[in-house]
């Protein structure tokens, strides 16, 4: 994404209004304690920055997987901006072909373009977003090997894999099974932590949150950790209108199933345990 390595400690991602709104306000909430700690704006090169703590810095070695919450990646404001405003894209229909070349419908075709929420709508439905309310986005192994082919990984069972896949890595150390244990436990301890914390968030209860990502981390001193990132595409609502994130979307209640993905996400993990 926008990330660029910043002071010792700090990461800088390319600014935008209602990021930084969001951060802002995730420090005054119950929440803080699951989210970067920001420090404000900063200028680089004639660019600002938002500016938070980098979040692997205490661990050694880590190991890192990016998971994107949510059974909807693109704003309803998205939707009806396109009805209005359609911009078809070249390069999403490029991205399309390249990963199923039966994808686009003949009308796309003609236009060797797609637009933006129906190439959203098409990665929802191929992986794991619809049926389950998150998808595995990337991971990267203690030994620095990165893999971001989970496209088409939509199954219980396929998500499952990749999950043992990633705790299980971290094991040329000490003794396999009780290492990825460790994580597990930790990883299913902090995500209960917040979903209790979610499900009182005022904050939570108050946004469309899409496009966001937890960020899971862990080492082989056995330590784990896992954050709330992305708020690029968080909106706050119109008062008095909340959500619970977990009743299903139809357009124009702006759910976009957060806590259910966190429900199943929870689930997958804890059915590993007893495997
Ligand atoms: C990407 O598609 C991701 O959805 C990006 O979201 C999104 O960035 C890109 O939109 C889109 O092309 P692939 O992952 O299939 O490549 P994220 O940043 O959450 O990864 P936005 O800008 O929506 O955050 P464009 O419009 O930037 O191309
Ligand atoms: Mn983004």
């Amino acid at each position: 994404g926008s990330f660029h390595a910043g002071d010792y400690g700090m990461l800088l991602k390319r600014y935008t209004e209602g990021e930084q709104k969001c951060l802002q306000r995730l420090m005054e909430d119950s929440l803080r304690p699951f989210v970067p700690g920001y420090h404000g704006v900063v200028q680089r090169a004639e660019q600002d920055y938002n500016m938070m703590d980098d979040l692997l810095t205490h661990f050694n070695s880590p190991a890192i997987m990016d998971c994107k919450m949510g059974t909807r990646t693109y704003l309803e404001e998205d939707l009806a901006k396109a009805r209005e405003w359609p911009q078809p894209r070249q390069d999403m229909y490029e991205k399309m072909v390249d990963v199923d070349p039966e994808a686009p419908t003949t009308e796309e075709r003609a236009l060797q373009a797609v637009l933006k929420t129906r190439y959203m709508q098409w990665r929802e439905t191929l992986s794991s977003t619809t049926t389950l309310g998150f998808r595995i986005e990337g991971l990267k192994k203690a030994d620095g090997v990165c893999n971001t082919d989970f496209k088409r990984t939509k199954s219980r069972e396929e998500v499952m894999q990749a999950l043992q896949d990633f705790v299980g890595c971290n094991t040329l150390i000490v003794d396999y099974r009780s290492l990825s244990l460790l994580f597990q436990k930790g990883y299913l301890r902090r995500m209960k932590d917040l979903r209790l914390v979610l499900e009182t968030s005022i904050f939570f209860r108050t946004h469309e949150v899409v496009g966001s990502s937890l960020l899971f981390v862990h080492d082989s001193t056995g330590k784990t950790g896992v954050w709330m990132i992305d708020f690029g595409r968080t909106v706050s609502l119109p008062p008095p209108l909340t959500l619970d994130h977990r009743t299903p979307w139809i357009e124009g209640n702006r759910e976009d199933g957060y806590l259910w993905g966190l429900d199943n996400l929870i689930d997958v993990l804890t059915d590993m345990l007893h495997l």
